[in-house]
């Protein structure tokens, strides 16, 4: 089995590389989808496939999939990857981490001379994050058979871009969406590697995360509309300030959260005030709700108040609102002969280890829905995530590689 030490400046080589794909140097990491860097990141991945002995190919959606053949040509595929992605000026490390360490392990495999029944696919998916078009998820999604090409239309970046459009202009075929839908009965598992993105395991100083449940989430779009008018003339009695309204509603959403509790989240993170103008009254305010928890009723819990508040403003303000559902997904459960599996490859190389809920969402919280997934988690520096402060060491991941060459071995020889 290739050396840790040796994979360790494997991925540092990878990620010091491909960190350098980003709009905005100097402010983090920011590759979204269709874009350059995202071009550079897939050109890049592509060789990086290639040099570890895979075929590649891209699929409609701009997710790279290598594949290492098995000796069995009938035997399922074993899927391991996660998204090249990122937010605006995020980490080096969410997303593309978990893609380096997919290829790290195949090579791993490769060189330590075993020869797997199974075959093995290596993903880079693409606009996990949603951050362009509300929706996220993309390319899982469309694995799951769960994107449509009317979505794909439907829904428009803050310019007005459809993702279908954005699609075409990256030379993709959006028309072809439904090809990339996978057969579960060809699939043996899923396995992600990803950053913890949260305090636990580096508060705890313990070495791997094995993800036993994914929180559910709920995402809304609330647009309210008001009535743009002269801040210095308009008296405080005339007004349909938007603005007003709509911090009526998001400024209880933290309280509410913490009072359902649970662990229970909500965050009001996207706003946009139009016309945005420092001597007008806001016409209108577009915002959006994240809302999660491992148990959906605490999310829906959250989710009533919200809405009787909007009523209640409305009444008020006389500022009128609409709210469109987003993203909608039940907590995702991992499969648990899978983390077993991880469980006792952990503990026969000696790395601390515990099972844990995932208060973020990922690639394999879609793809749970039809096929068995499992998740390892590597520690994130004091919890952040979604900045430029994200950090997580390169000797982390080169053990969560060698947890999942470990595990991915004792799979194909069930
Ligand atoms: O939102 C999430 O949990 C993930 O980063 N897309
Ligand atoms: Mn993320
Ligand atoms: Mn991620």
């Amino acid at each position: 089995m290739t050396q840790v030490k040796d994979i360790t400046q494997r991925v540092k080589e990878h990620l010091e590389a491909l960190r350098e794909f980003t709009a905005t140097p100097g402010e983090g990491v920011t590759r979204l989808p269709f874009t350059n860097e995202a071009r550079q990141a897939i050109d890049y991945l592509r060789n990086a496939m290639e040099e570890a002995g895979l075929s590649v190919r891209l699929d409609a959606t701009g997710a790279l999939i290598g594949r290492l053949e098995g000796t069995d040509p009938d035997a399922p595929a074993i899927m391991i990857g996660s998204h090249y992605d990122t937010v605006r000026s995020g980490g080096a490390y969410d997303g593309i981490a978990g893609v380096v360490a997919a290829i790290e392990t195949v090579r791993a495999i490769r060189e330590s001379g075993a020869k797997l029944r199974h075959p093995i696919d290596v993903c880079a998916f693409n606009d996990e994050e949603g951050i362009m078009y509300g929706i996220g998820f993309l390319s899982s999604k469309a694995m799951i058979g769960a994107r449509t090409v009317r979505e794909l239309k439907e829904y428009k970046d803050p310019d007005g871009e459809s993702l279908y459009d954005a699609m075409k202009r990256f030379g993709l075929e959006p028309e072809d969406i439904g090809t990339c839908a996978l057969d579960p009965e060809k699939v043996r598992c899923f396995l992600e590697v990803h950053i913890e993105q949260g305090p636990v395991l580096h508060a705890k100083g313990i070495e791997l995360g094995l993800v036993d449940v994914i929180a559910g989430l709920r995402r809304y779009r609330i647009t309210m509309r008001g009535e743009a008018n002269h801040a210095g003339s308009t008296p405080m009695d005339m007004r349909h300030d938007a603005v007003e309204a709509a911090a009526k509603v998001i400024s209880l959403i933290p309280g509410w959260a913490r009072e359902v509790g649970g662990g229970t989240v909500a965050t009001v993170g996207y706003m946009r005030v139009s016309p945005n103008a420092l001597n007008t009254v806001a016409g209108e305010v577009e915002w959006t709700i994240d809302c999660r928890s491992s148990r959906m009723e605490n999310v829906n819990a959250v989710l009533i108040k919200m809405m009787q508040k909007l009523e209640e403003v409305k009444e008020e303000t006389g500022v009128e609102y609409v709210f469109e559902p987003l993203v909608s997904i039940e907590p995702g459960v991992m499969e648990p002969h899978l983390v077993d599996l991880l469980e006792e490859a952990c503990k026969e190389k000696g790395y601390s280890c515990r099972r844990m809920l995932s208060g973020a969402s990922h690639d394999a919280h879609i793809l749970c829905e039809k096929v068995p997934c499992a998740m390892i988690f590597i520690p994130s520096k004091d919890g952040v995530s979604h900045s430029p402060l994200e950090h997580s060491e390169y000797f982390d991941l080169a053990h969560a590689i060698d947890v999942s060459a470990a595990m991915i071995e004792k799979l194909d020889r069930e």
